[in-house]
């Protein structure tokens, strides 16, 4: 069985992966640059900066802006989503978490969250939440974010767990090749043509029960993915 489970937050917990898009699309838009949803597929996940380098070469900007512009923007963006999330709170839970997290403490196995969002901690608070999670992951101790392994490798290291015996869910393509990468079995909340048909995927977080998680669990060598 598995010890420990590996929760990503922006569209595994909430819907707040909705309002990085709306901050991301308004600060593109004041930049003359327009982006999509599927052009966000790409930013979930992915750290602040990241994501804005990523817009700006989208728009051939990238090397039109000062550090010190850079950082700005940054932050334009941030007090954006930040004024967006204010009024999140426990009716935002996506369907299914609270249980699955009340049954995964019943049952003793340990819980990490591992957000690229240094708002991560704020927003479970919001939540009601915090109390469920046995740690987080500070993304700003990390040398890569996703899609790098870091962040997964951390959570199972700050629950004293072998990644092995670790599950991780995730709704971003960056997210997935982290935990593909890091050596946990990853579980996508979402669709087939946007995170592929390798892993097993749910197509809401209701579906995430702890007796789900157990039959995946043990049917995991059915899954062939690199
Ligand atoms: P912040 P996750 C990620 O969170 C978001 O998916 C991504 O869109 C965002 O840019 C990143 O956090 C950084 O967030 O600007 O709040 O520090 O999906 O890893 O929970
Ligand atoms: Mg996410």
């Amino acid at each position: 069985m598995f010890q420990g489970v590996l929760f990503d937050l922006d569209g595994v917990i909430t819907d707040t992966a909705e309002y990085h898009y709306k901050a991301w699309k308004k600060l593109a838009e004041e930049l003359g640059i327009s982006i999509d949803r599927a052009f966000n597929e790409q930013l979930k996940g992915v750290s602040r900066e990241d994501s804005l380098r990523l817009i700006l070469a989208q728009g051939g900007q990238q090397d039109h802006h000062t550090d010190a512009e850079f950082a700005a923007l940054a932050q334009r963006k941030n007090d954006n989503y930040v004024d967006m999330i204010q009024e999140v709170s426990p009716k935002d839970v996506f369907p299914g978490i609270l249980e699955l997290l009340k049954d995964l403490k019943k049952n003793h196995i340990k819980t990490a969250l591992a957000s690229a969002s240094k708002n991560g901690p704020a927003l479970l608070d919001k939540m009601g939440l915090s109390e469920y999670f046995d740690t987080i992951v500070d993304p700003a101790s990390l040398k890569a974010g996703k899609p790098a392994p870091d962040i997964f490798l951390a959570a199972a290291n700050q629950l004293a767990l072998p990644i092995e015996a670790c599950i991780g869910i995730e709704d971003a393509q960056a997210g997935i090749l982290a935990i593909k990468k890091s050596g946990a079995f990853p579980i996508g909340v979402g669709q087939s043509e946007d995170l592929g048909s390798d892993i097993p995927l749910v197509a809401t977080t209701a579906a995430l029960t702890l007796t789900y998680l157990e039959t995946l669990w043990s049917n995991k060598n059915d899954y062939h993915y690199s």
